[in-house]
């Protein structure tokens, strides 16, 4: 199935885009590059140079052999928020990075990957076509061995662009739903940020047999724990070994591929409370030399669902978090580790164990870091403002770009214990919604076959986890009985029955029990929330003070606590972001978060910090 759906990727972007470059294979962000004994990594994080190319003509007059009349960008980084001049400029820009290859790295196999480059992205290297990739939020590699000069300098160019496009995931430009009047106008509620988002790196693997990827997945049999790991190696791999817990496993490989089973007695559960992780060591030898290593970790944990509840290791786990984006001033959408570092202690401050990587895939240490710190995640792929009426060539294809995020995204975190369930969308579009009636509408038929068939790929790439969708107020509710789980936006007390938290919550009380009974199975509430400007007060709570978020969160929990088979609350947002212009975005700011952009706590998050710690 992953490699039908490859070889179709693959055909499609060659038909599209001539012959010159290469469609990223989704098997080479496998595992992420590491340094040890057989294998090396250079981080290009830094300064590049960068220019505009708004009449699209750099490729013409052939710009990756070296830009002239650059300036410097810092990377990662969205180039909106480091130029007065490139705030809303979403077309071409070139990037370009000279460095030296060490000599050491002769013999090895060398690639570069990009971690985020938005949203479309051609790579040359030393003037020669490489490759390219769609999708703003998941890596991609490319082998560039044949390519590499020895003892001189090597030219990375990479050419960026972000048009705003119908027929992209997410989608923007001029779409169907029209229903944000924005600008710029994208079809979601966060800032179009364009760039190099994530770092770039070079890496190497051994030439003649390498470890290409490692699946864990884990099971208990009593107090066992049962870890079942799939290796892939290139090469004349014929075997090697895997370790965990002091555990040592032979493997032998056939076609590629071989498999471990091992038991580890009186195993330590990974959970919130106990992040506990196992670490796996993968060796490949030849006789008695070793010829390639790779190491990962596991947490070895269990999560189903029944009609009501989630279930992390059997036994009942309720989601008390947010939905929140990567975003931050002057970083745009950038990776910035010690604001990262910050949003995790603030989770901890605040008693929430879990999020959801709205509204597309995180930066891989954040990943990471959820795995160490015990925090739960829903991981969602970048389908938010998908619709399926309209044009049907474009529909076809955000359909197939959606099948290329989820097949990187589950090949990308399929291993992180913190990912409890894949998102396939948020508030996918009907043609028609009843976001202020809150009545529900149909979702067509097209609709319901191509979500299908999303979750249908979900579950053969991995079925150790749950899955969901996350639905639009007034949505077709047919739609969220699709997944394990049910999640859904809530604005009752907001967007519908504005300054009334009562009635708010009574139609909120009041849907979510008929929705149960529909669709059998647990519900999160995935957003819920009220723009609040920080500092503005009220004695009696009115809309955007904190009086009011606060009494408006405190509301939707109530209802929550009162039901059987709510499963988890995500307050939207867990920080205030950068959104387009528009008239309900002050400033072009969503100020739903609890805490500000710069991470300053407004009075809703004192408030939560003291009822869930209480619960803790
Ligand atoms: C929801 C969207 C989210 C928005 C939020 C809002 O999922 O991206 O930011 O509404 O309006 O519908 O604040």
């Amino acid at each position: 199935m992953k490699s039908l759906l490859t070889i179709l990727f693959v055909c499609l972007s060659v038909q599209m885009n001539g012959q010159d470059f290469r469609t990223a294979n989704t098997e080479d962000i496998a595992l992420f590059p590491q340094q040890n004994e057989f294998r090396n990594t250079l981080d290009l994080s830094g300064i590049w140079k960068f220019k505009k190319d708004s009449l699209a003509e750099g490729e013409k007059q052939q710009w990756f052999k070296g830009l002239s009349d650059y300036r410097s960008i810092a990377v990662p980084g969205s180039w909106n928020e480091q130029f007065d001049d490139m705030r809303d400029y979403l077309a071409m820009a070139w990037y370009e990075k000279e460095t030296y290859i060490p000599a050491s790295w002769k013999g090895q196999r060398i690639f570069i990957r990009v971690g985020s480059a938005n949203y479309a992205a051609k790579i040359w290297v030393n003037g020669q076509p490489l490759g390219q990739h769609e999708g703003g939020h998941l890596p991609f590699a490319f082998e560039i061995s044949s390519l590499v000069n020895w003892n001189a300098s090597n030219r990375i160019t990479i050419q960026v662009e972000n048009i705003l496009k119908p027929d992209r995931v997410p989608t923007g430009g001029d779409v169907a739903t029209g229903l944000f009047n924005n600008f710029p106008k994208s079809n979601y509620d966060f800032f179009p940020y364009a760039g190099l988002h994530r770092a770039v790196w070079l890496y190497t693997v051994p030439s003649a047999a390498a470890i290409a990827d490692v699946a864990i997945n884990t099971g208990f049999t009593g107090n066992d724990g049962a870890v079942e790991i799939k290796v892939v190696a290139h090469g004349k791999a014929s075997q090697g070994r895997i370790s965990i817990a002091g555990i040592q496993a032979p493997i032998r490989f056939s076609g590629g591929k071989a498999t471990a089973s091992i038991k580890i007695p009186n195993v330590r559960r990974w959970s919130p409370e106990d992040p506990f992780l196992y670490t796996v060591d993968v060796t490949l030898t030849e006789g008695n030399k070793t010829i390639d290593h790779y190491t990962t970790e596991t947490g070895v944990r269990t999560i189903t669902a029944n009609s009501k509840q989630i279930l992390l290791n059997g036994k009942p786990i309720f989601l008390k978090g947010f939905g929140k984006h990567e975003d931050f001033p002057i970083y745009g959408r950038g990776t910035a580790y010690p604001v990262m570092i910050k949003d995790f202690s603030l989770f901890k401050w605040i008693g929430a164990n879990s999020f959801r990587t709205s509204h597309y895939p995180y930066d891989e240490e954040y990943m990471r870091m959820a795995d160490r710190e015990g925090i739960l995640v829903i991981d969602e792929i970048p389908a938010v403002g998908l619709y399926f009426h309209g044009d049907t060539a474009q529909l076809q294809r955000r359909q197939s770009v959606c099948h290329q995020y989820i097949n990187e995204l589950i090949t990308r975190d399929k291993n992180h214990p913190s990912v409890i369930i894949w998102c396939i969308a948020n508030e996918p579009f009907p043609a028609k919604v009843g976001l202020t009636s809150g009545e529900e509408k149909q979702g067509d038929d097209q609709a319901l076959v191509s979500l299908k068939t999303l979750f249908k790929q979900v579950k053969t790439l991995d079925s150790s986890r749950l899955t969901t969708l996350v639905g639009v107020m007034g949505g077709p509710s047919d739609w969220l009985t699709l997944g394990d789980v049910t999640c859904v936006n809530r604005y009752w007390g907001w967007y519908t029955n504005p300054g009334d938290v009562r009635a708010g919550a009574a139609m909120l009380s009041m849907e979510l029990d008929r929705l149960h009974q529909k669709v059998q199975k647990p519900v999160i509430i995935t957003e819920f929330g009220a723009d609040t400007y920080p500092g503005m007060h009220a004695e009696q709570p009115e809309m955007f003070t904190e009086e009011y978020q606060t009494d408006f969160i405190k509301a939707y929990l109530d209802v929550a606590d009162s039901k059987d088979f709510i499963a988890g609350m995500h307050v939207w947002a867990f920080a205030d972001f950068k959104t387009s212009q528009a008239i309900m975005r002050f400033g072009g700011i969503n100020y739903k978060g609890v805490f500000t952009r710069d991470r300053k706590p407004k009075m809703a998050a004192h408030y939560l910090r003291q009822r869930w710690a209480r619960k803790n």
